[in-house]
């Protein structure tokens, strides 16, 4: 057993820290937890490719359910650390937020959780193994059941396991996930893959390759141009309005701008944002910058090229940015994430360089792509046009909406103070019944939907406000549509599905969020909706106890759950009575409803975010739209995530 001193017993208790609570530092431990691991170390990767000293990194999954990364960086440094007296490469993986960088001097790169780094990692794994070239010498270290350090020390230095030449260094990391932690530890090859294509995209000229010794599946993934690729990926079904994507770059002190985009024939607009390869996923000053320059820039060529005539007025941003696929992706050396889920840009210096570099570096595209400039300008004056025409017909409608719609069949709540209120959609009426009753009528709205609501991702702006379902939320909700829409006039603090635990259920929970994507999207990103997760079992069991046999009873929220709770009965030479599976809300009486899914202080409701923006823009259009080949292909990839109730 490796001898500890005093340093090192500090150093453990972080990382206990971080096994009694792993979601508070990769968010969950199911699948996206599990995966989040990968992200973390390969973020250390990608940082020695963003400093300069990395263009390969390896992802290899291993038959013994571990995962190997490799780089070809400078290695991580292994000489004794100047304060914590352990080798710097220790300091590394035992050491809390100490992640793969110190410092400000790199950018820090992050999968989304803003590096909490490889420590975590360790911390999470049941085995970790480290091996570092750097100086002609190969150093070992490795950690076992959390990060417990199990290499001996030479000399205070990590043994040199071999040598190799001076011009091979790099870092070598091999984790197995704790089993006791996570609710999986199987890799999906997918999952990784798609994060690997989107990390070629965002990082040109970086080579990673990945193999999966189960399969023997080998992938290489390269994008010589970077976000320009990216977005002819993103538009790959799209049909462009000019050809090539515009790729601009450039810097402005130390923030390095780049911007590519391309119209396509659409309505929607898609703006994905990366500041130092994070999605930010609100947007922010990166955003501003870009949207600001892109509006001023167009509207001075339409009065130069008499598209717009002096008493006309400016194009507005939305007729812009009508069609508009971009991406916009800076590097910052100290970016300030605001928001409540930390992705949305604040750094003001950022607006600026995006501003003037883009508008700078677009003029100059577009007096040398004069047919581009004009394909886009026409985009425009067409978007203007129709804007204007459907603005009357919306006003008209959302006017006579806001006033309280008699037709529908909201339950309100007695309270007028947004902050206490929610309001529960709720699939069919007696499911509304019963939610009705259950509720606290002072701040618990219901609104039952009558079966399934209109699919907006293929219908017209029109159709959509005639829909009595919708209608009835947009009043119910207070806040407007589209650009109408004002946060700040929204009833409630919580919108909460409750639908049923069955594929109807979760297809009414989907054409729902798909309307709340597409027409409030600020109500998901301001964190508002939620889905309400209502018990799928209860269980009634005995345990035997000092004074004879105890009867006890409980509510599970899922499969994982009902078999640690059977297994645990089964350990105790307990019994079970009767187990309920609940297939819908209705089966609940109005106690066990409040108890289990309404009451603040009992309940659990998943809140709805949208964790990567391209992802999200395609998933919708993918389920939602009209194109059913690639939905069905999306379907027969994804089924076995799924949790069907086929019984
Ligand atoms: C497979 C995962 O983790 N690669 C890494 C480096 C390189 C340096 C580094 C990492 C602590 C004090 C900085 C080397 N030489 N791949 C990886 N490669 N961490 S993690 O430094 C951590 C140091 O400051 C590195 C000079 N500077 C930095």
């Amino acid at each position: 057993m490796a001898e500890y001193d005093g340093s090192q017993i500090v150093v453990l208790e972080g990382l206990e820290a971080v096994r009694k609570r792993p979601g508070m530092y990769i968010g969950s431990t199911g699948t996206k937890g599990l995966h989040h691991l990968i992200w973390e170390i390969l973020d250390n990767g990608i940082d020695e490719h963003l400093t300069g000293y990395c263009n390969e990194v390896q992802i290899i999954l291993q038959k013994d359910g571990g995962i190997t990364i490799i780089d070809n960086g400078r290695g991580v440094p292994v000489d004794i650390h100047p304060t914590k007296k352990i080798p710097t490469a220790r300091v590394v993986y035992t050491i809390l937020h100490a992640g793969g960088k110190f410092g400000n001097t790199v950018y820090k790169v992050s999968g989304g959780l803003h590096g909490v780094g490889a420590s975590v990692v360790n911390a999470l794994s049941s085995k970790m193994i480290v091996e570092i070239r750097r100086n002609g010498n190969i150093y070992m270290d490795s950690y076992e059941k959390g990060g417990h350090p199990v290499t001996k020390l030479e000399n205070g230095l990590l043994p040199v396991i071999g040598t190799c030449k001076k011009s091979d260094t790099g870092t070598k990391v091999t984790f197995y996930p704790d089993p006791e932690i996570f609710e999986t530890v199987k890799f999906s090859p997918e999952t990784i893959c798609k994060r690997l294509k989107e990390i070629a995209f965002l990082n040109k000229g970086l080579t990673l390759r990945f193999r999966d010794e189960r399969s023997g599946d080998e992938r290489v993934y390269y994008e010589e141009h970077g976000i320009k690729s990216f977005i002819s990926y993103i538009n790959r079904e799209a049909t462009p309005l000019h050809a090539e994507p515009i790729y601009i770059e450039g810097s402005k002190g130390d923030i390095e701008v780049e911007v590519a985009l391309q119209y396509i024939n659409d309505y929607s607009e898609q703006i994905n944002a990366y500041c130092n390869r994070i999605n930010v996923v609100d947007g922010g000053t990166l955003v501003t910058g870009f949207k600001t320059a892109l509006t001023r820039v167009l509207n001075s060529y339409a009065r130069e090229l008499g598209y717009l005539k002096d008493k006309d007025e400016n194009y507005d941003g939305k007729d812009v940015r009508n069609g508009l696929v971009a991406i916009v992706s800076i590097k910052h050396p100290d970016p300030q994430f605001e928001g409540q889920t930390k992705t949305k840009l604040g750094n003001t210096d950022a607006k600026t360089a995006v501003d003037e570099v883009f508008a700078a570096e677009v003029t100059r595209y577009f007096d040398k792509n004069v047919e581009v400039l004009r394909a886009i300008l026409d985009n425009t004056a067409r978007s203007c046009r129709a804007r204007q025409a459907s603005d009357k017909a919306r006003s008209a409608v959302l006017k006579q909406l806001n006033d309280f719609d008699t037709k529908s069949k909201l339950a309100a709540c007695s309270s007028k103070k947004p902050a206490e209120c929610e309001i529960y959609i709720v699939e069919g009426d007696s499911a509304g019944g019963t939610v009705k009753n259950a509720r606290d009528r002072k701040t618990h709205a219901v609104l039952p939907l009558r079966g399934k609501i209109l699919n907006v991702e293929k219908a017209t702006l029109e159709k959509i406000l005639q829909n009595n379902e919708i209608r009835s939320m947009i009043s119910a909700f207070g806040c407007g549509i589209s650009e109408e829409f004002d946060i700040n006039k929204l009833r409630y603090d919580k919108i909460i599905i409750l639908t049923d635990a069955d594929v109807d259920g979760a297809h009414i929970s989907t054409l729902l969020l798909t309307f709340f994507y597409r027409f409030m999207p600020e109500l998901i990103l301001e964190g508002k909706v939620y889905r309400g997760l209502p018990p799928l079992y209860k269980i009634e069991y005995e345990v035997p106890g000092k004074k004879g046999a105890k009867k006890e009873s409980m509510y599970l929220m899922n499969d994982f759950e009902l078999d640690k709770k059977r297994r645990e009965i089964e350990e105790s030479k307990g019994k079970i009575h009767s187990l309920q599976r609940y297939k819908g809300l209705g089966e609940m009486d109005a106690h066990q409803l409040w108890e289990t899914t309404l009451d603040p202080a009992q309940r659990v409701i998943a809140q709805v975010s949208i964790g990567d923006t391209v992802e999200a823009d395609e998933v919708t259009s993918l389920l939602m739209g009209s194109n059913v080949v690639p939905r069905r292909q999306f379907i027969i990839d994804e089924a076995k995530y799924a949790n069907l109730d086929i019984t």
